[in-house]
């Protein structure tokens, strides 16, 4: 006999706590019609329909490219912009020098006068979201209140959108509240606020990624940090990557560098074939959450559930599994189309551009034909490389932890750092240069602590002695690293050949977790010598391995100067054990 199909509880009626705040915004924003996301294909089908038949949306070859769309942004509002994104904390020290502050009832107040009747004529979309696995204890949930229906298609995408999201809600004490309208794209009416003692988002004028999917750099990076200080976890813009060595040792190795540096690459890196039998599998590209766990060792999981990547320089040399994955299912945005209607972007060795980012026929004069921070959007799960475990609930083991920057000189190729909290300040010390992940000038050097200097939602003082207080739990920390694959010589050319052969250096840093890797001590911690790093098959001229692998100490007394000074800046909140770790260093650099 049939069964008859279960009813299910109509969206609006699961949480009450969400349908009054949502009742609530209506009666601010004034919407048309309000929508509650479930998350099903068919929704996700009939939003693709509507934007496709008004002109935001445009259909890309399908028979080449199934399934894959174009949005083109406004050309004014193509990248994360942080002179517009403020911490609201109601102590401005508790914000620290390393974000904007306002005090929350008057970013409140400017925003009400935003959000009110900005709705008017259109769709409010109810977006109920979890950040990881929807069965994971160390999962977040929130729900994003969106007109922007490019937004939902996205967050679709990046996160376990829908009825299962709203339902874990229904049963927690809490949920990050992000409240998002697209208002009249105007850059001088664009903010996106922060409340992390509320758990609260507000983010108005901007339909571009970082500032309008807000389950992701605002959710699970700004107010998960300040979450996971209170509760004793870490929140960090991380890549998770497996790597199973020949010998058949599993490690995961979690790895902050600044937006645009990578990260996508690193996390789903293709072996080079002179390093045979290696395997390697990808948890996440861009954010991890990282617990202490039982065994007193440090475990991981992605919050997210897809990829926003940037577009140009994806090719098959440089990451043949992303280049695979967003052939189907994709959503591009701001990116070149050929004349046969093919996406196209720089660094990509086919076709060539007939129309460009902003829509006009392509001509050289007017820039790239992709813009630089042009963007993909793909579910995980169309990763070839896709680690089996990238779902399991309570995460994986993390060996290592790497930090990296994009510097020209000074920073080595690898070093590791002398102990647990000498990595806090190597984190701590970072720098980089600007890419266009941001609004700003591309290329100039700014110190990005643990890559975390737009995302952190609360003071870095506070954040380091955070990092160090969680060492102090585990009675098996990773070990922590150093790394720049962007070492120049003089005649300005990349030293290290980067990419699939990156894996040398994880290889080295997973002999040393494995108490056998050689190294040297230098003043800034151990490095390997020429010999530990398996160069084979590799063309690189034994001089400029020593070059990047050597530590010029007149450069480091002026660096870690720099460092002091810019640490300065935090003042007395600054955890003295950190300082101990740079007067040790100091002190190395003198004699
Ligand atoms: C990103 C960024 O989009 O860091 O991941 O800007
Ligand atoms: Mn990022």
């Amino acid at each position: 006999m049939a069964t008859a199909p279960r009813m299910l509880t109509p969206l609006p009626q699961l949480a009450k706590a969400v349908a009054d705040w949502v009742a609530d915004v209506a009666s601010l924003t004034q919407p048309e019609r309000v929508h509650w996301c479930d998350g099903s294909d068919e929704e996700i089908r009939h939003l693709r329909a509507g934007l496709l038949a008004s002109g935001e949306l445009h259909a890309l070859d399908q028979k080449n490219f199934p399934g894959c769309d174009l949005y083109r942004s406004h050309p004014s509002d193509v990248a994360r912009v942080e002179k517009v994104t403020f911490i609201c904390t109601t102590k401005q020290a508790d914000a620290g020098p390393n974000n904007l502050w306002l005090a929350p009832a008057d970013a409140h107040a400017r925003m009400r006068e935003l959000f009110s009747g900005c709705m008017r004529g259109r769709t409010l979309y109810v977006v109920p979201y979890c950040m990881g696995p929807i069965d994971s204890p160390l999962a977040r949930c929130g729900v994003e209140i969106t007109d922007s229906a490019y937004v939902v298609l996205n967050m679709a995408i990046m996160t376990r959108m829908g009825r299962a999201a709203l339902e874990r809600i229904a049963g927690e004490p809490n949920f990050v509240r992000g409240l998002h309208s697209i208002g009249e794209l105007d850059p001088d009416r664009r903010f996106i606020m922060h409340y992390p003692e509320e758990l609260a988002i507000e983010s108005y004028g901007s339909g571009y990624g970082g500032n309008a999917l807000l389950g992701k750099k605002c959710h699970a990076l700004r107010i998960a940090s300040w979450q996971a200080r209170q509760e004793g976890w870490l929140a960090e813009h991380m890549l998770i990557v497996g790597l199973r060595s020949p010998a058949g040792e599993q490690h995961y190795i979690a790895a902050a560098f600044p937006s645009a540096c990578g990260k996508t690459n690193l996390a789903m890196l293709i072996p080079p074939a002179s390093l045979g039998g290696w395997k390697v599998t990808t948890v996440g590209d861009d954010i991890a959450w990282l617990h202490p766990g039982p065994d007193g060792r440090l475990w991981a999981i992605n919050p997210e559930a897809g990829y926003f990547g940037v577009v140009p320089g994806t090719n098959p040399a440089t990451n043949r599994n992303a280049y695979d994955m967003i052939r189907r299912d994709t959503l591009f945005t701001n990116v070149a189309v050929t004349t046969d209607n093919q996406p196209w972007w720089e660094g990509l060795e086919t076709g060539a551009p007939a129309i460009d980012w902003q829509g006009r026929p392509y001509d050289p004069k007017n820039g790239p034909a992709a813009h630089p921070n042009s963007r993909f959007t793909v579910a995980a799960t169309q990763n070839p490389s896709y680690s089996p475990h990238a779902e399991d609930p309570q995460g994986v083991p993390i060996s290592a932890i790497v930090f990296g920057g994009r510097r020209r000189s000074v920073a080595p190729l690898v070093y590791e750092a002398r102990n647990f909290t000498h990595g806090v300040l190597v984190g701590a010390g970072m720098a980089s240069e600007q890419t266009a992940a941001a609004e700003g000038k591309v290329g100039i050097v700014r110190r990005d602590p643990m890559a975390m200097k737009p995302f952190c939602g609360y003071n870095f003082a506070d954040y380091f002695a955070h990092w160090i207080d969680v060492g102090a739990k585990l009675a098996n920390p990773p070990r922590i690293y150093h790394v720049n694959w962007f070492r120049r010589d003089a005649d300005g050319k990349f030293m290290w050949p980067g990419f699939g052969d990156n894996l040398r250096v994880l290889a080295w840093m997973l002999e040393r977790c494995g108490g056998r890797g050689g190294a040297i001590e230098s003043p800034i911690g151990m490095l390997p010598r020429a010999r530990d790093l398996n160069v084979e098959g590799l063309d690189l001229a034994p001089a400029t391995l020593d070059a990047l692998l050597a530590v010029d100490e007149d450069e480091w007394r002026k660096e870690v100067a720099d460092i002091r000074a810019y640490l300065g800046e935090y003042g007395d909140r600054l955890p003295p054990r950190m300082l101990a770790e740079l007067e040790t260093t100091e002190g190395k650099l003198k004699r």
